[in-house]
């Protein structure tokens, strides 16, 4: 047999797989093999399942004080559409979908120096008091290490006290990719690859659940990749936190980095590999709204496992150029996921069924 072959006997056998063992069947393996294997690992825990999410996206503020080389999203205060939702306006936002089933809101904003933590704790208190039914995922683990910072608390009291006033999980954004000479080029301003994973590893002790991600198909290589999926990897074999991963195709538009983003194939390999060699992350989103749906249909045979969400509206890749709707109805989201062969389940933030 061929190493490759023997590296996919292991996954075909539900072994776990070496950095180098990835890095060999990135380079080397035929994408039809890499994609059974990941469908193998896939249907194994999921049948022909595909999963999603009937949610709301709300992004606060787009005024932040890092300037991510990648990021279309972010404004100075003062510059034209910087905006700033007052926490009048997010009640507005969230009183407006009342008429929808929505179990999860998702909430990121930019790093604004302006904003009081009073803000945020009020922001999540009054969507839990309309919508106490609601999944609160929220903040990134850049936006808790700052509030942090800010007010001179610790991370733990951020998290703490945001828990308390309505958050129940954190969406995966900001880990980008962890490599510390890449993270000088990107965003070199940001948390540290490092930092990211601490703020995660606290959260899964005080059992807040995480997403993770990766920002993938700019200027990073293999091995990057590699690196961080092993990162991610580690720290779930110690805390079991992470519900979902997702890797997150470079947008390249309106934004200073000069790099295409991941091309088709790219595109099916990462999920193939990020299948095979996560083994201890349950879940693997195809993110339609940064792929492509159609895209996303082919990553639900490629190793993913959820098609994410309803969302209105997708505002940080639509900034980058995401040539995608900003938003699905739930019958659409259906539709699509039925017509890729697969059975449309819809779940809650924490992936348990709804009916
Ligand atoms: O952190 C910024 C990324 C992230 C670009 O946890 C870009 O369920 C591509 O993390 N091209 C925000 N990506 C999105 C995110 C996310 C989305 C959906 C679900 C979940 C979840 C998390 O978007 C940022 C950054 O990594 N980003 N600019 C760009 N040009
Ligand atoms: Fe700010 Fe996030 Fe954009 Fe970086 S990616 S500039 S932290 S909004």
């Amino acid at each position: 047999m061929s190493d490759t072959d023997n590296i996919l006997s292991k996954v075909h056998d539900g072994g776990r797989i070496s950095p180098e063992e990835a890095l060999h069947l990135a380079r080397s393996a035929d994408v039809h093999k890499l994609g059974r294997a990941a469908l193998a690992v896939r249907t194994r825990l999921f049948g022909d399942q595909a999963f999603f999410v009937y949610n709301q996206h709300l992004n606060y503020t787009n005024i932040c004080s890092n300037a991510c080389r990648f990021c279309a999203y972010s404004k100075r205060a003062g510059e034209e559409g910087a905006y700033v939702m007052s926490v009048d306006q997010i009640r507005v936002a969230v009183k407006s979908r009342m008429h929808e089933p929505i179990d999860e809101i998702h909430v990121v904003g930019g790093l604004n120096p302006d904003l009081p933590y009073d803000y945020y704790l009020e922001m999540l208190k009054s969507i839990k008091e309309i919508r106490p039914e609601v999944h609160i995922k929220a903040f990134t683990a850049v936006e808790i290490a700052y509030l942090a910072g800010q007010y001179e608390k610790t991370r733990e009291q951020v998290l703490t006290e945001f828990v308390q006033a309505g958050l129940d999980a954190l969406p995966g954004g900001g880990a980008e990719v962890f490599s510390p000479q890449l993270r000088r080029h990107l965003c070199p301003e940001k948390l540290s690859g490092e930092e990211w994973l601490k703020v995660h590893e606290l959260a899964h002790s005080l059992n807040i659940p995480t997403n993770c991600t990766l920002l993938f198909g700019h200027v990073e290589s293999w091995v990057d990749r590699l690196d961080h999926l092993q990162a991610l990897r580690d720290l779930q074999d110690r805390s079991s936190g992470f519900l979902c991963f997702i890797p997150l195709p470079y947008q390249p538009g309106r934004n200073e980095l000069q790099a295409a983003g991941p091309d088709g194939v790219d595109l099916v390999k990462m999920w193939a590999i990020s299948r095979i060699f996560l083994d201890n992350i349950k879940h693997i989103k195809a993110y339609w709204a940064f792929c492509g749906i159609k895209a996303a249909q082919l990553g639900l045979w490629y190793g993913a496992d959820d098609f994410d969400g309803t969302i209105v509206e997708e505002k940080v890749g639509h900034a980058a150029g995401a040539d995608t709707p900003t938003g699905l109805g739930v019958d659409q989201l259906k539709h699509h996921i039925r017509a890729a062969g697969m059975k449309p389940v819809r779940r809650d933030s924490f992936f348990q069924p709804r009916s």
